[in-house]
């Protein structure tokens, strides 16, 4: 027996759709889909389907994706494929948004910052439209859970895609479903709080919203400076002194944390619930949108963090503590098998299941992705290369916490 059980005094509701896995960006490309069927397999293998709604997501409309984005680059998002892609790269108000080539770059840029060169951080792939409309209509649904009071808590881990500008595409996000969905929670609650724990700056949310005092964004990320290539760690952007567009009423209502490679559990823990307890006492939010991108996990493929999946886990349980509306949401995430454990996990601990750590391999589809003798077959505990050096100096809280009493 799964030993699953619902939670009491709390909903939660899960959005997804099965179509989203079978989205390929690219042969050398870091973002997997499949990461999802991974999660997918050990959500349902653990039986967590019992302790929540589960829905299948429905495509967003295009009037729903113009809340925020341009109308003409929903429409090229709507009708680009690999075979669409070169004559509408010909129509003019299209043409119009083609980037001019710099030096620095290494592939043909298209409109809006899409290419189908390989090596793009945004390629045009088979299936691109759909994929990009159905994240967004669950991310919608989930909100929308939210907002009508429905759940208390709504999951949807393909969403999450924070670096999607206006009218361009940015770090594998095309569309920004996070900001779509605050601009449908300021519909109801007076003040939203975005707090961001992939391991990049979450750049495209924290400008949507720089001038909007009802909405704080605070985003903890690997920052640096220029390495040995010219590189800063993407997308450079995020620095501590970085509160919102000043002279605006949005002063004051971003934060950022960044943080040096290689922190550990102690001092994410430490940092992470010293500032966001702050944070959520100056502003009092009405509800919170969690974006928990993977990538903060030690051993990923991009990453620069040493976290295990019970820290970072342990970000989620903090936020859900304070009981108002979440809304919960994937990102990025690199090495496949880490992003399902860490994500089947934080499913769990949201409706208060603690899970056996051993995976049930008898029952999940592919159980050669979690029984490789060198990773384990543990969930929250398999063994996570170090490869990153901690460069990690506490971080000046004091700091930090003097930028919230403004
Ligand atoms: O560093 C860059 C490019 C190079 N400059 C022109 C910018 N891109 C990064 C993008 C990382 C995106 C992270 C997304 C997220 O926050 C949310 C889903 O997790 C990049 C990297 C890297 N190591 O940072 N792109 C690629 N690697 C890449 C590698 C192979 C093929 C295509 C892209
Ligand atoms: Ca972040
Ligand atoms: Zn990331």
């Amino acid at each position: 027996e799964h030993g699953i059980t619902r939670p009491k005094g709390h909903k939660v509701s899960f959005h997804y759709n099965s179509r989203v896995e079978d989205m390929h960006f690219g042969k050398t490309h870091p973002m997997k889909p499949w990461r999802l069927t991974l999660t997918k397999h050990l959500v349902l293998g653990y039986g967590l389907q019992y302790a929540m709604d589960t829905y299948e997501a429905v495509a967003a409309g295009k009037d729903q994706v113009r809340a925020f984005h341009d109308p003409d680059y929903v429409d090229f998002l709507a009708e680009v494929s690999p075979d669409t892609f070169p004559a509408l790269c010909e129509v003019e108000r299209y043409a119009a948004h083609i980037p001019e080539r710099t030096p620095q770059d290494t592939v043909d840029l298209g409109p809006f910052n899409l290419s189908t060169s390989p090596g793009a951080d945004c390629p045009v792939f088979d299936g691109m439209s759909t994929y990009l409309f159905l994240y967004t209509g669950a991310t919608l649904a989930a909100t929308n859970q939210l907002v009508t009071g429905q759940s208390d808590v709504a999951i949807n881990w393909s969403g999450g895609l924070h670096h999607a500008h206006k009218s361009e595409a940015s770090g594998f996000c095309y569309i920004n479903d996070i900001v779509l969905s605050i601009i449908d929670m300021l519909r109801v609650y007076p003040r939203v709080l975005y707090i961001d724990i992939d391991v990049h700056h979450g750049d495209g949310v924290e400008e949507a919203f720089q001038r909007q005092p009802r909405v704080m964004t605070l985003s903890y990320h690997r920052y640096g400076p220029y390495d040995e290539t010219g590189h800063r760690f993407f997308p450079g952007s995020g620095h501590l002194n970085d509160v919102g567009l000043k002279g605006t009423v949005g002063e004051h209502f971003a934060l950022n944390v960044p943080i040096a490679s290689g922190i550990d559990d102690r001092q994410y823990t430490t940092l992470f619930q010293s500032v966001t307890g702050r944070a959520i006492e100056a502003f009092k939010p009405s509800a919170i949108v969690l974006q928990c991108g993977a990538d903060s996990l030690g051993g990923d493929r991009l990453g620069q963090f040493n976290l295990n999946i019970k820290a970072h886990g342990e970000c989620v349980a903090f936020v859900k503590k304070t009981r108002l509306p979440l809304l919960i949401l994937g990102g990025g995430g690199y090495t496949a098998r880490n992003v399902a454990r860490a994500w089947c996990h934080e499913t769990a601990l949201t409706t208060d299941n603690t899970l056996p750590e051993k995976i049930p391999l008898d029952i999940i589809p592919r159980p050669e992705a979690f029984s490789r003798k060198s990773h384990g077959n543990g969930l929250l505990f398999p063994p996570f290369p170090r490869t990153h050096p901690n460069d990690c100096k506490d971080i000046d809280l004091e700091f930090m916490i003097k930028k919230l009493d403004h």
